[in-house]
Order: structure tokens, then C-alpha cells, then sequence
């Protein structure tokens, strides 16, 4: 369900995107933006202010995990649903992350992208990217009932 040129977009901007930088800016935008989000990390430590969450480096590590992950997408296009089973399964039954989560998370990482890569974001770009964050946050959904 991807045209040529939606590939095109993903594809290309994905091979210059920095992911432990963008990762980790994303979970942290995340944390201060969302802030209930912050009970599904209470191991990471000091989460007590914008600057604690930005400083933080679990915060770091564990966004270039989920980014990491999200390159998994990126790389199975035709088989986002798939990908994600296992992760699904994860988030749903042990995790028990609320999936609005996903979308929220989806949401802000094309405000960081489009912060990194400023008129590289076109319109056409941007629209290829919202419509990848939201398969992948259906994928992740999957398993919910
Ligand atoms: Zn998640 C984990 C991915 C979103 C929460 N994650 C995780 C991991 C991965 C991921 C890969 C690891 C796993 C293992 O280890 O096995 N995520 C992901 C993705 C996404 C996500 C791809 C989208 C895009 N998450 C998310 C959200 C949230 C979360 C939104 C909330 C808010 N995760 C989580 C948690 C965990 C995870 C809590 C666990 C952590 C620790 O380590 O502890």
C-alpha cells in the first residue's frame, strides 16, 4: 500500500536520519510533553524536570532503542505488521503500554525530523512519514484487544 514515491521519501531521509540523536530526542520530547508517560520508566532515575529528561542518558540509550526499532519499518515496509508482532505482544501483555502512546510518539518524532532536515521535510515527504508512523503504531497496536 506504498506508492514509488512514498518509498522514495521514507527510504532516502531514513538513511540520513541520526538515530541516536533523533531517538533520543524523541522519547525525551515525549516525557516533557506527555508527562504521565514518565510511569513506564520510573528505573531510569531522574525524570524531575525538562533538564533531567533531556540529561538523561537512559532516556538517550532506551530512544535509540525504540529509533533502532523503528528502522525495522522502514526496512519491511511491505511487512510492518509482521515486524512487529513479537514487539506488539511485548508492549501489550508485560508492558502494558496504553497505545495512544504510539501515536503520540509518532507524532513527535516527525516534529524532530522535521526540525533536523528543515525544507528537506516537504510537504510530500512529511505526508509519507505521518503515514509510516501511523502503520507502525497500528502494527504495535496489533495484539491489544
Ligand atoms: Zn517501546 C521497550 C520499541 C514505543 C515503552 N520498546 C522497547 C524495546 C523496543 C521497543 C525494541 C526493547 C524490547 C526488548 O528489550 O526486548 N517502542 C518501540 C517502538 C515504539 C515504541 C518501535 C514506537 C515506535 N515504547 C513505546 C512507547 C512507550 C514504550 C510510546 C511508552 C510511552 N518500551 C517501553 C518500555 C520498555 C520498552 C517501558 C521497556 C524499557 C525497559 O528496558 O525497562
Amino acid at each position: 500500500h506504498w506508492t514509488a514515491e512514498e518509498k522514495q521519501f521514507i527510504i532516502s531521509l531514513w538513511g540520513k536520519v541520526n538515530v541516536a540523536e533523533c531517538g533520543g530526542e524523541a522519547l525525551a520530547r515525549l516525557l516533557i510533553v506527555y508527562p504521565w508517560t514518565q510511569r513506564f520508566f520510573s528505573s531510569f532515575g531522574n525524570l524531575s524536570s525538562a533538564t533531567a529528561i533531556i540529561g538523561n542518558p537512559k532516556v538517550r540509550a532506551h530512544g535509540k532503542k525504540v529509533l533502532t526499532s523503528f528502522g525495522e519499518a522502514v526496512k519491511n515496509l511491505d511487512n510492518i505488521k509482521a515486524t512487529y508482532a513479537k514487539l506488539s505482544e511485548l508492549h501489550c501483555n508485560k508492558l502494558h503500554v496504553d497505545p495512544e502512546n504510539f501515536r503520540l510518539l509518532g507524532d513527535i518524532l516527525i516534529i524532530v525530523l522535521a526540525a533536523h532536515f528543515g525544507r528537506e521535510f516537504t510537504p510530500a515527504c512529511q505526508a509519507a512519514w505521518q503515514k509510516l508512523v501511523g502503520v507502525v503504531a497500528h502494527a504495535l497496536a496489533h495484539q491489544y484487544h
